[in-house]
């Protein structure tokens, strides 16, 4: 067993090494020159070894026990590994058919990667059973919770870097296993790869001993089973047994939770492993020393193409893995061959990673017939009433929860905020999943529930990746302002997915969507901290046809924006929109042509021919816009005004996703020349960096959004603070009408002043009775 098992490892670290270096003479058939070495060497050697000797390990294990496994690799940079096992298992020949499972394969795979159009030097998604890129560190473990979620057979073995374990995200992602319901899930086996370093120095981890380990994870709810590699005569029969001793307590946990056997909080097997880093390579090159320290992290010997001495090292420590013996040029000895599981068990061929086929379900979603509001505000009617968007989505969670109830494959994310953004309604039909103690006070806590509820937005982020690129739909649900906490993760799950679309093996996958709510313009009590438009900046610079940002005016037009999102396959959608009750201004088949358009021109408050054109996206500048024609028309009702509602921005410009209007439609809905004044929910700069490619120039279009300007005040206060605010708007126009020769200096001046006025009135109102004047908060439509 051990040589068997040593002897994969040989030919997976020789062939990881074989990456990194060599350009020619891949299986050193002749003496190693010069120019069989890569110009430049770009990778990383230190952690390949450990992540061998486990895959190998895990292997074995598969095949004792025919496990269901995926590999979650946390530091992405020791992709030589990854790929070397990928050969070995001959998953890498299955997908790319130029890399044949022999010498001419290994030579291709050597010379590509880190080539110039060849493989990245990372966990990349162009790599079969890669669900993580991992090139930013920490978020290995929630991605690999998030896809065990609803996937009872699965066990993800995630190897986490002792650095990476030093990361904030990692740090909250143990917990995970606190709110994962054994009989209902897989289970995640984490591998703390304790090997003691990161890029130049000791880990945190590396320096704490055993004792200290334990407890660490022992309240994280973990039972640490230790593998030493320093102390142990034979680091093989300790790992055999750890992984053996790992699987029989996940196996044990599961079978006792569903016999309600389970008499205390479930506790979960680990490993923490102990090798050095840069494991059986070169010991030291002059004073530095190489193996067990950080030196080995990136390429060791890298001055080996100039100086002698290291090139004589790396020949040395390449050939001590006697390749020849392990590969006769065509292929593997049979103890390799036997520790390569059967084909549908290996773990980069394991389909949960691959979307499509088996594990991706479209959603059943309910018609909105029943959820819409069928009375509108635009028909002057003052008691049209009010609706507010998230709970009308809550509504429609809920059923849609029920719909799809056969497939468990949907769950909300959220921290802790389920109820204070008004998704109570889908605890009418599940729960907040939670496993340790609940008290008997404790509301909609279930061991299995749909709702995934951490105060750690990095870890639902990663959770969400986890279920999404395993096929199954998520949905994630935070304020506005703290989602930028995970912007960097959205950025990464971005760049993954953008690869991945293009990579034809990876079948269909949901969406990634998020709602953001509780957004700044309603945040006047919460203060300045809680103001922050800044996520969608992110998520449309992405420039691609596979992003939207939904701002949805009333609840009709959120309710088909939320069922189009959920409904979409390999995008990233964001919705904004408020909590609080507003007008509604669509009817459903109103609201279902604006989505799907992404832009439409509103009758009811637009005149034909106009001289300015008004825009608004968002809830609150969509109201304030009205109120502001609503101003004009009863001051100046010979200035023609149209409004263009903008339902969604995408990365590739106005519209909705896959379809940006086009310059030529972009006249039709903003005319030729006339002014544009665009009351925008987020930053304007956003906005600006839209419109600039439709050449709308600043003299002809004037942008209000969020300008930063926050506090503790009014809700109307916040956004005249911000001159989003009706009043403003109204000057602008009155302005543009002046420039426009429409009206004499003496006229604008008098409709300015008396705004500014008014403006002036809110303000001492304000702070006299502390709330905003009723005119404002009962403010209703008149058309005239
Ligand atoms: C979030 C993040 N911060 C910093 C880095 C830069 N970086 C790359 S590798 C590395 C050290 C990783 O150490 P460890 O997790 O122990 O990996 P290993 O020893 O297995 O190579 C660092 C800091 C990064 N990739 N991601
Ligand atoms: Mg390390």
């Amino acid at each position: 067993m051990t040589q068997a098992l040593s002897k994969f490892i040989r030919a997976a670290d020789y062939l990881s090494a074989a990456q990194i270096y060599l350009r020619d003479n891949f299986l050193l058939s002749e003496p190693l020159r010069r120019e069989h070495i890569k110009p430049r060497l770009l990778g990383h050697w230190g952690t390949c070894p450990g992540i061998n000797f486990t895959y190998a390990h895990l292997n074995q294990a598969i095949i004792k026990h025919d496990l269901d496994m995926m590999f979650v690799l946390g530091p992405g940079h020791g992709f030589p590994a990854i790929q070397a096992n990928l050969f070995l298992e001959g998953t890498l020949s299955k997908y790319y058919k130029n890399i044949t499972r022999d010498g001419a394969g290994i030579s291709t795979m050597a010379k590509q990667f880190s080539w110039p159009y060849g493989f990245p030097s990372h966990s990349n998604p162009e790599a079969p059973g890669v669900i993580l890129e991992g090139g930013e560190l920490g978020y290995a473990l929630a991605t690999s919770y998030g896809a065990v979620l609803d996937n009872p057979s699965l066990i993800v073995a995630c190897l986490i870097g002792d650095g990476e374990a030093e990361t904030g995200p990692t740090a909250t992602a143990w917990h995970l296993s606190k709110l994962l319901d054994p009989t209902t899930n897989g289970a995640v086996l984490p591998i703390l790869h304790l090997n003691g370093y990161k890029i130049s120095g000791p880990t945190l981890y590396g320096r704490m001993n055993d004792e200290e380990l334990k407890s660490l994870f022992w309240g994280y709810g973990y039972d640490p089973i230790f593998v030493d590699a320093y102390t142990a005569t034979d680091p093989h029969v300790v790992m055999a047994e750890a992984v053996e001793k790992a699987v029989e307590a996940i196996r044990f946990t599961q079978h006792c939770a569903k016999e309600m056997t389970l008499k205390e909080n479930p506790r979960w097997p680990m490993i923490i492993l102990r090798s050095p880093k840069g494991w059986h390579s070169i010991k030291q090159i002059r004073e530095k020393r190489i193996e067990d320290n950080h030196y080995s992290h990136q390429v060791i010997a890298e001055g080996a193409l100039h100086n002698d001495e290291e090139f004589r090292l790396l020949e040395e420590w390449l050939r001590s893995y006697r390749f020849e013996e392990l590969f006769d040029g065509k292929k593997f000895d049979a103890d390799i061959e036997a520790l390569i599981p059967k084909a549908d068990r290996r773990m980069g061929d394991n389909p949960r990673a691959h979307g499509g086929g088996l594990t991706y379900k479209p959603l059943n979603s309910p018609s909105l017939d029943g959820y819409a509001t069928k009375t509108t505000c635009n028909l002057d009617d003052p008691i049209c009433g009010e609706v507010s968007s998230m709970e009308k989505i809550g509504e429609y969670l809920r059923d849609l929860m029920k719909a799809n109830e056969g497939n468990r494959n949907l769950r909300l994310f959220s921290p802790d905020e389920t109820y204070s953004n008004k998704l109570q309604a889908v605890f009418e039909y599940t729960k907040r999943t939670f496993v340790w103690p609940h008290r008997e006070w404790d509301k909609d806590l279930a061991w299995d529930g749909r709702v995934m509820e951490m105060l750690s937005e990095h870890s639902l982020q990663g959770l969400l990746q986890g279920y999404v690129l395993t096929g199954r739909h998520g949905l994630f649900v935070s304020y506005e302002a703290f989602v930028q906490i995970v912007a960097s993760m959205a950025d990464q799950y971005a760049k993954f997915l953008r690869i991945a679309r293009s990579v034809p093996w990876r079948g269909t996958i949901p969406s990634l969507n998020y709602i953001l709510t509780s957004t700044g313009w309603r945040q006047e009590h919460n203060g300045f901290s809680h103001q922050n438009p800044g996520f969608i900046d992110g998520v449309l610079q992405r420039q691609s046809c596979f992003t939207s940002v939904y701002f949805p005016a009333d609840a009709n037009l959120a309710l088909a924006a939320f069922k189009r999102m959920m409904e979409s396959t390999k995008e990233i959608n964001v919705l904004v929109c408020e909590k609080r009750p507003l007008p509604i201004w669509r009817t459903e088949e109103e609201a279902v042509a604006d989505v799907s358009t992404g832009i439409s021109i509103w009758n009811f408050a637009s005149d034909e021919d106009p001289h300015i054109v008004f825009a608004a996206a968002g809830d609150y500048p969509t109201q304030e816009v009205l109120a502001a024609i609503s101003i004009i028309r009863g001051e100046l009702p010979e200035l023609r005004m149209r409004f263009v509602s903008i339902a969604s921005l995408t990365g590739d410009g106005l519209g909705s996703s896959g379809a940006p209007i086009s310059h030529e439609k972009f006249k039709e809905f903003f005319t030729e020349d006339k002014p544009i004044i665009i009351n925008f929910h987020g930053y304007p700069q956003t906005m600006k960096q839209i419109l600039f490619d439709y050449g709308c120039t600043p003299e002809r279009v004037h942008i209000h959004g969020y300008e930063e300007v926050g506090s503790t005040t009014t809700a109307f206060d916040m956004m005249v603070r911000n001159r989003v605010d009706r009043f403003h708007l109204s000057m602008e126009a009155f302005v543009f009408a002046k420039k426009a020769g429409l009206i004499d200096e003496a006229t604008a001046t008098r409709l300015i002043d008396s705004l500014q006025e008014r403006l002036d009135i809110h303000r001492e109102y304000i702070i006299e009775n502390g709330d905003d004047p009723l005119e404002i908060t009962n403010w209703v439509w008149h058309s005239r």
